[in-house]
């Protein structure tokens, strides 16, 4: 029924709101005094107090009976806690005033993983997927007075081993130098809990999220999925609201009531009756329509491209019946009004040009109308024990706030993690991040039996109904990499290559799609990422080619070739992965371990903290194609963990560049790069270290992903293209772009030119080329590029280096001096300060370090090509300009 649209204040109405009876929720939560919580293990000789939410892993730190889990060898000197059993239990008092509800109910957020649970000794039910909501109805079991609820743990490790041996799926086991545990695909469970190429293996217990009670005799809100459609100049909103109640109750009445704020303070309510039966499962829905005239909402835009504008969204539900025994129960949300469309379609025909036939699919984001190349990395989880990924909101805050300081518009939340918490997602919606999800299915074949497949129909609906009202969710993919890896024999699968497909299809289409599609009809299901989308579901699913460069999406690493050479990249329509390893900060890295002796390459802690197979060797052979690196050095290991920097960022910049240069006709229409975070202090493709230090890699981010940028490419015949990419409304307009030729011994050009450039809003243009004009002496000079443009706030320098820099003659020894000066920039409740750094004479990649100085340099990695250069320093430390100045070192490349 559409209903009356009235206006009204929603303060007044909530200040109504109190008088009337609410539902009661008991929290069972450690937090709450009431309850106390106890973990012990099969044989009792661990008795602790246990954390809700938490795990085991945690408890038995803050019990002091393991250490730090991410320090040293406690990986896998832990690993016996994930063999023994563990049993978190808890005593609580229930009044008889809350067991006179004719509903009471356990709510469990999330549990981890495998947990037979009692209440008074009787039980009530079983747990087998982390990602799942569980509700049992304990009306029959609670009793008044005191409570206890138990929750029995299953081994996670032999879980997995049993059911393999009953629904075994390739591959048996994870590669030895993962130091990891086998069959993570028969549990759902966080599928890097047992190890990962760049994380250790923490296959933890316990009840993650959220626990309570609920008491009531009506009904409760559970979720509500929302979408919103624009038709001339209406903007039209559908609310679905799924409500619950208890299974012995089959018919309901009441008043469902849905607010909305718009501009000018102003709230649209519209209200509807409610009288209906419930399904079996104590189940029922209710869908409202609202109209909204386009000028009392602003839209919702990525980052990037737009603000983001958040309204909100106000549901209750009221029983009926007298006011004294009404009911209430609320939610709130915030949502955005965009529109959001995958574009897979033959662009010869969108672009009507038909030299562009037989180039397949386009596969872009269309964007309240304008088709946005899309800029980011993938995320993977924050933590690997997940109640910290739950609750650790500064690191989410500072990962998520580093991402669109880089002007990334997009993440990936890729499928070896977890679905990530409300509060993760609500802040990529005030953030302008626009989320690929993947379910969390990774690098394997899956099971297919009813047992699993139940289980994970249990997961999508619960987290697409989650999830579905953040406009921060761009779109659905089923698995990461299992299409491909199946094409492509990874885990030795060819002889039964035809029972993996069914059972793919099975699992990703024929279970996992129409879920899917009920709940959200309207935005993209990709079966796997990377796939060529369309044309992969054309082909039966399982693609010839699931890389082919004129469909979908595409993941590229090539450790062998020249990754700073542009040329070497294939196309790609959107590339959703692609990266290259570093080390982390010697910083970071005592954080894990203290012994000097673990501060080689070839030393068995740096061994065991690599987990890509060969990993130094392709790190190594990276470097050496561009740096001289002397294994006599005595500074070797702080040389490598630095070179190694350097050859990540130069790396993953190049890729980038020429994945934004290949825009034009919008072909490649994404670049998101492996990956953006860590877990723990180790090698890995991440641009932010463990801990939240950002390597050279994130700072260069900031500028090859710069609205505004001039980038050139040295071709395979040594000219150079340079194009002018522009990812803003406005055109550019008889813009400058200065090219000037340096010797790397002075800070004077030798040669200068000015170009005259013009670029379309949201467009890569080709602007010219130009011959290297010292062709003979390529070694002695490098190029720099800059750009002058009214309109245009800052855009970046880029440079070009004709010769790898171990081969570059002139460079001297500089002579840098820096200074230290506070200032009142703002740094949020931190300090400011200005660097200034003087230096004689060309610098490249000066790298700063405020060591046991905690805070954050705005800019880093400089190729520094004039005599004076600041930076900002933010630190929340008590220091002064001087304590600052004898904090920081720095490192630059020299031959
Ligand atoms: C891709 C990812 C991850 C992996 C990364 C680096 O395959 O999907 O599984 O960590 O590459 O190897």
């Amino acid at each position: 029924m559409k209903s009356l649209v009235i206006l009204l204040f929603l303060s007044s109405f909530l200040f109504n709101l109190h008088q009337i009876n609410c539902l009661l929720k008991f929290s069972l939560e450690s937090t709450n005094e009431n309850v106390k919580w106890t973990l012990e293990n099969r044989n009792k000789s661990i008795n602790i107090p246990g954390s809700v939410p938490g795990g085991v892993y945690t408890d038995l730190q803050n019990a002091g009976i393991i250490g730090d889990i991410l320090s040293g060898y406690n990986d896998v000197l832990t690993r016996w806690v994930a063999h023994d059993t563990w049993t978190y239990t808890s005593k609580f008092n229930v009044s008889a005033n809350s067991l006179s509800s004719a509903v009471a109910r356990l709510v469990l957020e999330g549990v981890d993983t495998v947990a037979y649970i009692e209440l008074n000794g009787i039980p009530i039910g079983l747990t087998k997927n982390m990602f799942v909501r569980y509700v049992f109805d304990v009306k029959a079991y609670l009793k008044e007075g005191e409570n206890k609820l138990t929750f029995n743990f299953e081994s996670p490790i032999d879980y997995a081993k049993n059911r393999s041996r009953q629904h075994f799926a390739a591959p048996e086991c994870v590669p030895d130098v993962y130091n990891g545990e086998c069959h993570a695909n028969q549990i759902r469970k966080m599928q890097s809990s047992f190890s990962w190429d760049w994380g250790p293996a923490f296959p933890s217990v316990g009840i993650w999220r959220n626990i309570r009670l609920e008491f009531f005799n009506g009904a409760v809100i559970w979720s509500v999925t929302t979408h919103t459609e624009k038709k001339d100049t209406i903007w039209f909103l559908s609310v679905k609201v799924y409500l619950e109640t208890g299974k012995n109750i089959r018919n309901i009445s009441g008043y469902l009531s849905v607010y909305l704020s718009v501009e000018g303070h102003s709230t649209i309510k519209i209200g509807k009756n409610v009288d209906t039966k419930t399904n079996s499962d104590g189940t029922f829905d209710v869908e409202l329509e609202m109209n909204i005239s386009e000028n009392m909402i602003r839209e919702w835009w990525p980052n990037g491209y737009g603000s983001q504008h958040l309204y909100n969204l106000l549901v209750f539900f009221t029983t009926n019946g007298d006011r004294s025994d009404r009911e209430i129960s609320h939610k709130h949300m915030k949502i955005g009004f965009r529109t959001i469309e995958l574009v897979e379609q033959e662009a010869s025909l969108i672009l009507g040009n038909d030299t562009l036939a037989g180039q397949g699919l386009t596969f872009y984001f269309k964007v309240n109308g304008h088709p946005l190349f899309m800029k980011g990395s993938n995320w993977i989880p924050s933590n690997v024990l997940p109640e910290n990924n739950e609750n650790e909101k500064t690191r989410i805050d500072n990962l998520l706030t580093a991402a669109r300081a880089t002007h990334m518009a997009m993440l990936r939340v890729w499928g070896g993690g977890v679905y990530e918490s409300d509060y993760f997602y609500r802040r990529c919606d005030e953030l302008g991040i626009l989320i690929w999800q993947d379910f969390m299915f990774a690098c394997a074949m899956y099971p297919v039996d009813p047992e699993f497949l139940d289980n994970v129909r249990a997961e999508i609906q619960h987290n697409v109904l989650r999830l579905q009202h953040h406009p921060s969710i761009a779109v659905w993919a089923g698995n990461n990499e299992n299409e491909v890896a199946l094409r492509g024999n990874w885990y030795s699968t060819q002889a039964q290559f035809e029972k993996y497909k069914a059972e793919y299809i099975r699992l990703y289409v024929d279970n996992i799609k129409p879920i899917v599609e009920s709940i959200d009809p309207k935005r993209r299901y990709l079966i796997s990422s990377p796939s060529n989308g369309r044309k992969s579901e054309e082909d039966g699913y399982i693609a010839k080619n699931p890389y082919d460069p004129h469909f979908g999406d595409t993941h590229y690493y090539n450790y062998l070739a020249d990754n700073w050479d542009l040329n070497i990249f294939p196309q790609t329509r959107f590339a959703s992965e692609y990266g290259f390893q570093s080390l982390p900060s010697l910083k970071t890295m005592k954080t894990a371990t203290n012994k000097t002796s673990d501060y080689r390459i070839d030393s068995d802690y740096s061994k065991h903290r690599q987990h890509s197979p060969n990993g130094y060797n392709f790190i190594e052979l990276q470097m050496k194609r561009h740096m001289k690196l002397n294994k006599d050095d005595p500074k070797y290991f702080e040389k490598f963990i630095y070179y190694s920097q350097i050859s990540q960022a130069m790396s993953i910049k190049a890729e980038t560049e020429f994945y934004r240069q290949s825009q034009a006709d919008w072909y490649t229409m994404g670049a998101l790069y492996w990956q953006l975070n860590d877990v723990w202090q180790a090698p890995s493709w991440s641009g932010i270290e463990y801990g939240g230090k950002w390597k050279m890699l994130h700072y260069f981010a900031k500028e090859f992903f710069a609205p505004v940028l001039v980038s050139p490419r040295l071709t395979l015949a040594k000219n150079v293209d340079v194009y002018l990419l522009n990812d803003r409304f406005v055109p550019i307009i008889n813009a400058n772009i200065t090219v000037e030729m340096f010797k790397w011994n002075s800070f004077t050009p030798i040669k200068s030119q000015i170009f005259l450039a013009n670029a379309k809003p949201l467009s890569s243009e080709k602007q010219f080329s130009i011959d290297l004009w010292d062709a003979d002496k390529k070694d002695e000079i490098f190029l720099r590029f800059s750009l002058q443009a009214d309109g245009v706030l800052s855009s970046p320098k880029n440079y070009i280096f004709p010769v790898p820099l171990k081969n570059i003659k002139g460079l001297r020894t500089p002579n840098i001096k820096v200074d230290v000066s506070e200032t009142t920039a703002v740094c949020g409740n931190a300090t400011s300060f200005t660097v200034n750094l003087n230096v004689d004479t060309i610098v490249p990649f000066l790298w700063l370090e405020a060591n046991s100085i905690d805070g954050h340099f705005h800019d880093n990695g400089f190729i520094i090509t004039e005599p004076k250069t600041s930076v900002h320093f933010c630190t929340k430390e008590k220091i002064n300009a001087q304590q600052l100045k004898r904090g920081i070192t720095y490192r630059y490349y020299e031959n």
